[in-house]
Parts: structure tokens; sequence; C-alpha cells
């Protein structure tokens, strides 16, 4: 026993050894597979080009009325709604309309387009680029590329009612 004893603590030393190596083993195999997942997800939520952050309270304004961009430079708007109306009776969204479009007709047509979120079917052609609708505390996102062609370019809200109510701005295009 005297000898079998010192064997079997050694033995168990050496299970005790192999097991943490095993184990450390495996953490370094599972820290290299999440490693990419990590990588892929932080670029999914890097936005296209330049980022626009703009905020809207239940004033109906645009923090941001005039944005200044190159000639077919790619942008992503953010838009977060930061007031505290429920999403009925208040939420907002950023259209970015075509030269040429009128922001006054497209408003008033987007007013009875509440199943296509206030985007007239019809008038989809005018649009360069639109979010869906931001209830308070939520945030839209759309990415485009600024138009090729030097202008001023009207954005709007274009849930009822806000785009008269002055939620309007400006994509300055150099
Ligand atoms: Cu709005």
């Amino acid at each position: 026993m005297r000898v079998v004893r010192p064997f079997i603590l050694a033995s168990m030393a050496t299970v005790s050894l192999s097991l943490s190596l095993t184990l450390s083993q495996a953490a370094v195999v599972l820290h290299a597979q999440a490693a990419p997942a990590a990588r892929a997800a932080a670029h999914a939520a890097a936005p296209a080009g330049r980022a626009i952050d703009i905020e809207a309270g239940d004033n109906m304004k645009y923090s941001v009325t005039k944005i200044d961009a190159r000639r077919g430079e790619q942008l992503t708007v953010r838009l977060k709604a930061t007031g505290v109306m429920p999403r009925v009776a208040m939420a907002h969204n950023f259209v970015l309309l075509k030269a040429g479009a009128d922001p006054v007709a497209f408003s008033n047509a987007a007013a009875t387009a509440m199943a296509t979120n206030f985007i007239p079917p019809a008038l989809q052609n005018q649009v360069l680029g639109s979010t869906k609708l931001a209830g308070n505390g939520e945030t839209v996102e759309v990415s485009f590329k600024a138009p090729a062609k030097p202008g001023s370019y009207t954005y709007l809200c274009t849930f009822p009612g806000h785009f008269v109510s002055g939620m309007k701005g400006v994509l300055v295009v150099k």
C-alpha cells in the first residue's frame, strides 16, 4: 500500500493536469471559432458609407435639416424617434425625393397610404430612399447613394400632418 498510494496520487494529478489542458485547449478552439462570428456581427452593424444620425421627437422636427454630400456618395441615414407619444399617434420616417418631385403633392398622397407605411405606391418612383416608420424609442435606417447630379433634394416625414408642421430637410449635392 505504501507504494500504491503515491502512485494513485500521481495518477490523479496526471488526470487533473490533462483535464485542465483539455479544457484550456477547448477554450482556445471556442475562442478561435467565436472571433470570426464577432467580426461578422460588427461588420453587419457598420453603416454603409457615411452615417448621418437624425433624431425626431414629438415636436415633429428633424434634428438635422441639411445634409451636404458629394456626388454619388454612399450615405446611411439613421433616424431615431425620441418622443414619448404612442406609435399610433406619433411615428416618423425619412423619405428622400428625386429632383423635380413635389413634396406637397407627395405628402398629401401619403396621408391616405397608411397600408404602405405612408409611402404612396403611385409615387414610389419619386423616392430615392426611404426608411420604415419609427415609433418612439425605435431607430430606422436607409442606405442610398447621393444623386450624381448636383442640386437640392427634399427629404420629409410622410406621417400625416408632419410635413406641413415642418418635418422636412434638404440633401445638398455639390
Ligand atoms: Cu414625423
